[in-house]
C-alpha cells in the first residue's frame, strides 16, 4: 500500500474533470466515482479549479489548466492530478509532491502519433507542401514551370535530434527509412545498443546545429531547456536547414525564429507548439517557410481516447491505493 491514503470502499471519491475529454473516460469514471465534469473546452481559470476541486479527492486536468504552486496550496484533500498529456509543465510537480498529490501523466500511448506528426511537419516544410496547397486554392496554377514550388531532399540527409526520450527514438527509427544520418544531443546520453540498433550518433549542441539538414526538439520543457534555440543557435544552422518543434513553445525564442526565418538564416520552420498558446508570433503568421500547427501532434483519434482513458486509469489507481501506472513523483508513494 502506497503513503497515500485511499478512500473507504464504502465512501464514492469525486472525481473533478476540468475540460471535455472523450467520453469513454468520463464513462469509466462514473463507474466508480461522483464525476464533476466541465464538459467545455474553456478550462477552468486558477480561482474556479480551485473552488471546483473542493471536496474532490482526483482532477483529470489537460495542459491549458495550470497549476502553480499558488493554486496547488490551496487545493484541500485532493490526492491525484491527472494530467491529460506526456507533458507536466503545467504543474508545479514540486509543489504537488510537496502536499503528497500524486502527479501522473500519459507517456507511451502517443509517442508514435507524435513521431508520425513530427514527420509529417519535417516533410510539409521540406517538400512546401501547405505552400503549393495554398497555390492551387488560390487558382494560381496556370502553368507547369521547371522550378515550381521546388523544396529540399529529405532522403539521404543529416537529421538532428535534441532528447533522446522515448520519441525522440520513435523519430530516429524513422529517419532509417530515409536513409538519413541521425545526429542526437540529451543531457544523458543514450545506451550503446540504443546507439548501435539506431544509427545514433551523439554529439555536442554546436555540432549538431552546424551539420543538421533537419533540426527536430524533443526535449521536456526544463529551466534548461527553455529557449534551448535563441539567436545564437539558430545562426550555428545551415542557412538551408529546417527547425522542426513538437515539443513545448518555450524550447525555442519565437521572436528570434522569427527574425531569423524572415532574414534567411535559416531556411524553414514547422511548429506545433508555441510559447504562449493559442497566441502565435504575429510575424510567424506572415511567413510562407514556416509550417504551423495548433498543438495536435498527438491528436489521433485512438491516441487522444487512449490518452484520456489513461489518465483516468491513473485516477482511479490513486483512489484505489494502487501505485499508478504513470506516476510521475515517485517520491509520494513509499511502500
Ligand atoms: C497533447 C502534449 O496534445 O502530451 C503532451 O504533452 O503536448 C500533447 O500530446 C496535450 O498535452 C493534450 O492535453
Amino acid at each position: 500500500m502506497g503513503q497515500l491514503p485511499s478512500v473507504p470502499r464504502v465512501m464514492k471519491p469525486s472525481i473533478l474533470v476540468t475540460k471535455r475529454v472523450y467520453s469513454e473516460a468520463i464513462e469509466y469514471l462514473k463507474t466508480f466515482a461522483e464525476v464533476d465534469y466541465e464538459a467545455t473546452d474553456d478550462g477552468l481559470a486558477p480561482q474556479e479549479l480551485v473552488e471546483r476541486a473542493r471536496g474532490k479527492q482526483a482532477i483529470v486536468s489537460q495542459l491549458t489548466d495550470t497549476f502553480s504552486a499558488e493554486v496547488i496550496s490551496r487545493l484541500e484533500g485532493v490526492w491525484v492530478l491527472a494530467n491529460v498529456a506526456v507533458g507536466f509543465d503545467n504543474i508545479d510537480v514540486g509543489a504537488a509532491t510537496s502536499r503528497r498529490i500524486a502527479v501522473t501523466n500519459t507517456p507511451d500511448v502517443l509517442t508514435e502519433t507524435t513521431a508520425d506528426f513530427a514527420w509529417a511537419l519535417l516533410m510539409a516544410a521540406a517538400r512546401r507542401i501547405v505552400e503549393a496547397h495554398q497555390f492551387l486554392h488560390s487558382g494560381q496554377w496556370r502553368r507547369w514551370t521547371i522550378d515550381l514550388l521546388v523544396g529540399r531532399d529529405v532522403h539521404g540527409r543529416t537529421l538532428g535530434i535534441f532528447g533522446m526520450g522515448r520519441i525522440g527514438q520513435a523519430v530516429a527509427r524513422r529517419a532509417r527509412g530515409f536513409g538519413m544520418r541521425v545526429l542526437y544531443h540529451d543531457s544523458v546520453r543514450a545506451a550503446e545498443s540504443l546507439e548501435r540498433e539506431l544509427g545514433l550518433e551523439f554529439t555536442a549542441p554546436d555540432r549538431l546545429l552546424a551539420e543538421s539538414d533537419f533540426v527536430t526538439l524533443h526535449v521536456p520543457l526544463l529551466d534548461s531547456t527553455r529557449k534551448l534555440i535563441g539567436a545564437a543557435e539558430l545562426r550555428k544552422m545551415k542557412p538551408t536547414a529546417i527547425l522542426v518543434n513538437t515539443s513545448r513553445g518555450p524550447v525555442v525564442d519565437e521572436a528570434a525564429l522569427a527574425d531569423a526565418l524572415s532574414r534567411g538564416v535559416i531556411a524553414g520552420a514547422a511548429l506545433d507548439v508555441f510559447e504562449s498558446e493559442p497566441h502565435v508570433h504575429p510575424k510567424l503568421l506572415e511567413l510562407d517557410n514556416a509550417v504551423l500547427a495548433p498543438h495536435i501532434a498527438s491528436a489521433s483519434v485512438d491516441t487522444r481516447r487512449r490518452m484520456c482513458l489513461m489518465a483516468a486509469e491513473n485516477a482511479a489507481a490513486v483512489l484505489e491505493g494502487r501505485h499508478p501506472p504513470n506516476l510521475v513523483n515517485t517520491e509520494v508513494w513509499q511502500s
